[in-house]
């Protein structure tokens, strides 16, 4: 059966309001984008005919400008899941005007198979190549795996995006598995990093495929900030803690694989880690390799390294394409719900960091909410991992918006992961090792070894006033640092007095 070729813009017309969507990627590297953009200006058009465009959206985790930020613009979501990490989508998920649903990257794929979100009407695989075997296509992926074999599976019908941007060489990437669902799911045969477990190529039924749109467009992945002083000091605070279990044992001496979040803390970390002469030659198990890790994997300082993807500047994800007879078999690109799997990280002992926003005296984090209210990014697969790490790190800089803000509070103002998830707290100041300890002890260390100095008081008042049983909380105080920050612009005037009756 011939596959037709079709313009983006006669894919996206084919798309109805009111319609669910599906898309390849992870973060914005393999996204399909070409069908989108246009859907976008489509959505435009609709609205000034007075008619209502809006539809569903569901990825492996964020997209791009051309999905999440001009979709979001064009006022043309009505609900989306599961990450995003773009400003334009933020500020529309903030003003209210989307149903966003934040859930554990891992959970993605199985809930729509699941049936939670209904019926998918359409799937959007960005693809390097396309073949056609035994009556079925085998689409190969691009620069993730995001959840794609489930999309095109779901979706009743199926748009291609042979993006020539990408090299074919991505194929050798790739390993696509998607577990049965209960009651017959299976182990997931993953005993090392290395292990392939599936095939190169996502198989689609040629039946649903209602076009291939030929196109030549870049990731929209972007570069972080580079490191500053705070950031490196985290760095060097979290490498001299792993090196210590180390030496104590507790890591073994070969070390554990790797897992490191997004942003820029997460890329300085992981730069401290590779240039720490004491930390041998590591494997990455993770969901985003982030060009800190790829130019480790050249150096050979990272010997094998898991991800869902390649969410790297366009330059360095021509470093990787250029050099795919090595990193064919260095690095393997997996399905979210495989590099993100609870089972697969307890059992290789993966010890995760990832970034919070804000850390309370108790160890709860916040990843996602900023002051309880306004979402930032998404959990992304923060929970997946740090929930079931071998040692579960959360890192961020002391304080925030130019000393501001105080990263560490009394009680954090949106919880994503809780204390009982939680080992060690970093920041630039120290390191708050949490293992073994009782709440009040941790309330003391975190104070003490992480807290600015500018705020140590102020949490050591909070401490004198929280009483109660287990966990000690001054219930009307516990969030005074927020609420001053909302009312006088600086946490550095909390005054508990206007909180509790003397
Ligand atoms: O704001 O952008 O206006 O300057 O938050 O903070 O310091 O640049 O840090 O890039 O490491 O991101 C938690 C967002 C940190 C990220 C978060 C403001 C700060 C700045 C960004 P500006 P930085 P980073 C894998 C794992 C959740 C998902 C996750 C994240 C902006 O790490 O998205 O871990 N994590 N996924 O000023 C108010 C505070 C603040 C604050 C920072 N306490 N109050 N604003 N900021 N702390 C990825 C995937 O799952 C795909």
């Amino acid at each position: 059966m011939a596959l037709k070729y079709i313009s983006a813009l006669e894919a996206a017309s084919l798309i109805k309001n009111g319609e669910s969507i599906g898309l390849s990627g992870f973060t914005p590297a393999g996204a399909a984008k070409a069908t989108t953009k246009e859907l976008a200006k489509l959505a435009i058009a609709e609205h000034e005919a007075g008619r209502p465009f809006q539809v569903s959206i569901f990825t492996g985790a964020s997209t791009g400008q051309s999905t999440d930020g001009d979709m979001s613009n064009a006022q043309a979501i009505k609900f989306r899941a599961p990450y995003t990490t773009n400003p334009d989508f933020r500020k529309h998920v903030n003003q209210n005007e989307i149903a966003y649903n934040d859930l554990h990257l891992s959970h993605m794929a199985q809930e729509l198979r699941y049936g939670f979100y209904g019926k998918l009407n359409w799937g959007i695989l960005e693809v390097c190549d396309i073949e056609e075997k035994d009556g079925k296509v085998r689409a190969y992926l691009t620069a993730a795996g995001g959840i794609s074999p489930t999309v095109a599976m779901l979706a009743e019908h199926v748009i291609l995006e042979l993006n020539a941007f990408h090299s074919k060489g991505a194929k050798l990437l790739h390993d696509v598995y998607q577990p049965l669902d209960p009651p017959y799911r299976q182990p997931i045969p993953i005993t090392k990093v290395s292990d392939r477990i599936g095939k190169p190529y996502v198989e689609i039924d040629p039946a649903k495929i209602v076009g291939v749109v030929e196109c030549n467009i870049p990731d929209e992945a972007r570069g972080f900030k580079g490191a500053d002083p705070i950031t490196t000091q985290i760095g060097h605070n979290t490498a001299e803690f792993l090196v210590n279990d180390m030496k104590r044992g507790i890591i073994p001496s070969t070390f554990l694989p790797l897992q490191s979040g997004v942003g820029t803390t997460a890329n300085a970390i992981l730069g401290a880690l590779g240039k720490d002469k004491n930390v041998p030659n590591f494997n990455i198990y993770t969901e985003v390799l982030q060009d800190s890790v790829v130019a480790m994997m050249l150096e050979g300082r990272v010997i094998d390294a898991s991800a869902c993807s390649l969410t790297v500047t366009n330059d360095c994800l021509m470093q990787v394409y250029d050099n795919i007879d090595y990193f064919k078999d260095h690095l393997t690109l997996r399905q979210s719900e495989i590099s993100n799997s609870p089972e697969v990280i307890r059992r290789l002992g993966v010890i995760a960091i990832n970034t919070a926003i804000e850390v309370d005296i108790y160890g709860n984090a916040n990843s996602t909410q900023v002051s309880g209210t306004k979402m930032m990014n998404g959990i992304g697969g923060s929970g997946d991992f740090e929930r079931n790490a071998y040692i579960s790190i959360f890192t961020c800089p002391s304080t925030a918006k130019g000393g501001l803000i105080s990263s560490i509070v009394p009680f954090v103002s949106h919880q994503d992961h809780s204390e009982h998830d939680v080992n060690v707290i970093v920041t630039e100041q120290g390191v708050a090792d949490l293992r073994g300890k009782a709440p009040i002890e941790r309330a003391k260390c975190i104070i003490e070894n992480c807290a600015h100095p500018d705020y140590k008081q102020l949490l050591w008042d909070y401490l004198k006033i929280a009483t109660g049983g287990h966990t000690h909380h001054n219930l009307p105080a516990a969030f005074a640092f927020h609420d001053t920050l909302a009312r006088k612009g600086d946490m550095h005037l909390t005054d508990f007095a206007e909180y509790v009756k003397q």
